[in-house]
């Protein structure tokens, strides 16, 4: 495997390059080309400043996180073909810059979803929180401001205002889809795209929907071992894998972890690994990455990947935010770098006890 952490680029992250080289253990990050909209194609010299930038500060450009999937072609309308064409064009200038690795994902409106981006914890450190109950209260039209005044000035990935300011309309568009529409719409779309991602051998990795199930009557998909095999096998292609995110699998209790890891040996192509802390089933805070912390097993999440020669890019997941830092709900320097640290360490022992 090969640690990396997401970076969101010099002119949207408090984390600089530098701060990333310092971290023991990270060769690489995760980038995107963050002010590109849905649906836009990406331009090859764009793609190529972005890698030389992470080069030059001695770093390496693992995959790209994400391109995003424009919403027509998750609710499969008339232009969709328009849209497929230009995330092509995309594939294809990621190809010939030499990524082979391109998270996504597949959830309607919301990308993941909290209720809170900053609850204080007993040793003064604030995280990213849910409650069903706060989901339930709530309009999903005042999801956005029920949570902006805590997004310490940044943008958030799937929250940005521009599209959150159109949400009523985006509700419209999904209101005949489904389940199995939407299913049928993710195949048509990987059908399509898997020829380019074969041609330069880009590994597709689709993020399971956070938290693993419905939110406000949205269809959602990929949240189980069942369906995601299911999708594994409805376009049964090396390049079509996912993200294993233990923090969004996890969010559901019944998704046992490790064997969904070990069902999808050979089809995870990244990694985000973080644990969650559960007050019940419908209450859960992220907290910090040692399993102490938490509900979650890490060392059997780490031994699972061992197991199944997982050899793919992986990243500390959403950090606590610790030390007075201000950044990014989830996404500062200092708890991801212990996140990393720590995951480095797993694997370390890991590796040598099966020697
Ligand atoms: C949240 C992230 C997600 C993820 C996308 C992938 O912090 O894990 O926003 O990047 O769902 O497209």
């Amino acid at each position: 495997m090969e640690m990396t952490l997401r970076w969101y680029g010099s002119k949207f992250d408090t984390v600089t390059l530098k701060q990333i080289r310092q971290i023991p253990g990270v060769t690489g990050v995760i980038s995107t080309l963050y002010d590109t909209a849905p649906g836009e194609a990406w331009e090859l010299d764009r793609i190529l400043a972005l890698k030389k930038e992470i080069e030059d500060a001695g770093l390496r450009l693992s995959g790209i996180e994400s391109v995003n999937v424009h919403d027509e072609i998750k609710v499969g309308t008339a232009n969709r073909d328009q849209y497929i064409d230009n995330y092509i064009t995309s594939l294809e200038n990621l190809g010939k810059a030499g990524i082979h690795m391109v998270c996504y994902n597949f959830m309607p409106v919301f990308d993941w979803t909290r209720t809170e981006l900053a609850r204080k914890r007993p040793d003064g450190s604030t995280v990213l929180a849910y409650t069903q109950a706060a989901v339930d209260r709530l309009n999903p039209e005042d999801m956005f401001d029920s949570i902006s005044s805590d997004m310490n000035g940044t943008v958030m990935p799937g929250w940005e205002p521009e599209r959150m300011a159109r949400i009523k309309e985006l509700f419209a568009m999904y209101k005949d889809v489904d389940d199995e529409k939407l299913f049928a719409n993710l195949k048509y779309f990987l059908e399509r795209i898997m020829p380019v991602c074969d041609k330069y051998d880009i590994n597709m990795a689709i993020h399971p929907d956070d938290p693993a199930w419905s939110v406000f009557g949205l269809p959602r998909i990929i949240i189980n071992k069942k369906n995601i095999l299911r999708m594994m096998k409805m376009v049964d292609n090396p390049h079509n894998g996912v993200t294993f995110c233990s923090g969004s699998y996890g969010t559901n209790l019944n998704n046992d972890l490790p064997d969904m890891i070990r069902s999808l040996k050979g089809r995870i192509h990244f990694a985000h690994v973080r644990n969650l802390k559960f007050n019940s089933p419908d209450d859960f805070e992220e907290a910090a990455h040692l399993s102490s912390d938490g509900n979650f097993d890490m060392y059997e999440i780490m031994l699972a990947l061992y197991d199944i020669g997982f050899d793919g890019p992986i990243r500390p997941d959403h950090g606590r935010m610790i030390w007075d830092e201000v950044a990014m709900p989830g996404y500062g320097l200092y708890d991801r770098a212990l996140g990393a640290t720590y995951l480095n360490g797993l694997w370390e022992a890991i590796v040598k006890s099966h020697r």
